[in-house]
């Protein structure tokens, strides 16, 4: 190898390397921000598509909450100052409930929101 060669496989390491990041960020998955405060969740109905995996990141305003999907088996504890991610790919198409599974307080019962699940 001589020294133009060496440095033109140093560019194209580089180059894969940047390649290799850029598909990384290129794959990320698709996130939905939701607010959870006494009692309503914000939006309270978010739509996915079958198959396509989704990151509900959940942030609470006030208390400890959770976030239940049965349909799906997620759920998760939202705690205040620590965002809760929930990797879901849905599996089928419809609208699916989900609801709050920590008692946060009178009109904890009310507390839910849908998933609207398209082709
Ligand atoms: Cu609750």
């Amino acid at each position: 190898m001589n020294r133009r060669s060496i440095l033109r496989a140093g560019v194209a390491g580089v180059l894969a390397a940047g390649g290799a990041l850029a598909l990384a960020q290129g794959t990320q998955e698709k996130v939905i921000k939701i607010t959870a405060r006494r009692f309503t969740y914000l939006p309270n109905q978010v739509t996915l598509k079958k198959g396509v995996a989704t990151v509900l990141e959940f942030t609470s305003a006030d208390v400890v909450m959770g976030f239940s999907a049965p349909d799906f088996n997620v759920r998760a504890d939202i705690v205040p100052g620590q965002p809760a991610r929930v990797r879901l790919t849905p599996d089928k198409v419809g609208t699916f409930p989900y609801v709050c599974d920590i008692f946060c307080g009178d009109g904890h019962e009310q507390m839910s929101g849908s998933i609207k699940v398209i082709a």
